[in-house]
């Protein structure tokens, strides 16, 4: 807990945008966890997935609180992928085999599974498919009100669909913005992808833009052009608040958060977290909004810096991150 009290740093540039602005953390996850991604559940808790260990956790979404293995898968070396289903307490995850060392993933290692809790919290798990035809899968959601997931392909750049009830697997979405760009050997397009106001919103991390294409997650296959609404900006996953567009930007590599006004779209958003120096928020993954409270309180999986799983030289810090914006 102290030392993350102390890494509490806001920069200047927050007082301007927000006041009140606070932010406070879980305890951290075991040594060694690379805090992916997360989902919530109806209870409002976080339910994380790591990307070093092929494990799932519970969060409550309360400063301070431990980590609580819910599933250990047996035959992946991390779990890559998270989203809630339609139905109550049910959640898609996908495990597979992605190396930090050499930043990249094992060809036909990645599989996708339902997992459902009950009442107590313990999880029952059924693998529904192997997805061998995605590369490396990163950012998933679901389409609201269908058996319809969509998962972004990094490394190949595209946007996939697998059905799962018929476990379906198609090409979703294609276009040259989802492709990666990759810089010093490291392969990263397509990341984030969230479905808002009649939108599929996608972050390109190689290229470092947020873009938006009209898109329901329901056309046999989605022809738009993307627009790009965020640009020059070190991006991993986002959130978007539905009301105004407004975009929370989980700036992993600058160990920010950014934020762009929905009526600002085109520019390039300020950091309201961390960056320069700061230890506020160390590596950010991934942003969903807290329960029931969609443009206040984001939950963010972070890291705890992303240096520390290529070198195995590790330093902690991974956490689930309560950030007030009010
Ligand atoms: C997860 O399972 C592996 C064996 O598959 C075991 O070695 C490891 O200790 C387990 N981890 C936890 C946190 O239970
Ligand atoms: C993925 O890693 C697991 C755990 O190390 C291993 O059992 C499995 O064979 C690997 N999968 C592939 C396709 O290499
Ligand atoms: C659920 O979890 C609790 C505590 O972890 C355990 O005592 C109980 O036996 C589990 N119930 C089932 C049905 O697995
Ligand atoms: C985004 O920024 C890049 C430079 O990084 C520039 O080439 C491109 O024209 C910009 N695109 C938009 C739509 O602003
Ligand atoms: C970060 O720390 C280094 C070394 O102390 C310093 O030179 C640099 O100016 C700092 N950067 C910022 C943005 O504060
Ligand atoms: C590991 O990191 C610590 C500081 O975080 C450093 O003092 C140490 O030299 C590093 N070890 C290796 C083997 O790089
Ligand atoms: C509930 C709680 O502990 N909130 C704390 C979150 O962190 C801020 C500082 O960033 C504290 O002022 C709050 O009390």
């Amino acid at each position: 807990m102290l030392p993350h009290a102390l890494r509490t740093c806001l920069v200047a540039a927050f007082l301007t945008t927000a006041s009140g602005l606070d932010i406070n953390y879980s305890r951290d996850f075991p040594l060694g966890s690379e805090v992916e991604n997360l989902a919530l559940r109806p209870n409002g808790a976080a339910i994380v997935v790591v990307n070093t260990f092929p494990q799932v956790y519970e969060v409550a979404p309360v400063p301070g609180s431990t980590p609580r293995l819910v599933h250990n898968f047996s035959n992946a070396v991390g779990t890559s992928s998270i989203t809630a289903s339609s139905n109550p307490d049910e959640f898609f995850v996908i495990s597979g085999n992605f190396s930090f060392q050499t930043l990249s993933p094992t060809p036909d290692s990645y599989a996708i599974h339902r997992l459902v809790l009950d009442a107590a919290g313990n999880a029952t798990v059924t693998e529904l498919a192997p997805l061998d035809a995605i590369e490396q899968p990163n950012g998933m959601i679901n389409v609201p009100g269908t058996p319809l997931v969509l998962i972004a392909d990094t490394r190949g750049g595209f946007v996939y669909r697998f059905n799962t009830e018929t476990q379906e697997l198609d090409t979703y979405f294609d276009h040259p913005l989802l492709k990666p760009q990759p810089v010093q050997g490291v392969v990263f397009g397509v990341n984030g992808i969230k479905l808002a106001r009649g939108y599929l919103y996608f972050s390109n991390t190689n290229r470092q833009f947020v873009a938006r294409v009209r898109a329901s997650g329901t056309e046999a296959r989605l022809c738009g052009t993307p627009e790009i609404v965020a640009n020059q900006t070190t991006v991993d996953d986002f959130a978007v608040d539905e009301t105004n567009g407004d975009l929370y930007i989980c700036q992993q590599e600058i160990n920010g958060l950014g934020y762009l006004s929905g009526g600002a779209y085109g520019s390039t958003p300020t950091t309201i977290i961390g960056g320069g120096n700061s230890t506020a928020l160390l590596g950010p993954s991934a942003a969903v909004w807290a329960k029931g409270a969609e443009g206040r309180t984001l939950l963010l999986s972070v890291t705890g810096g992303f240096e520390q799983f290529a070198t195995q030289n590790y330093t902690g810090g991974g956490t689930v991150a309560i950030v007030n914006l009010d």
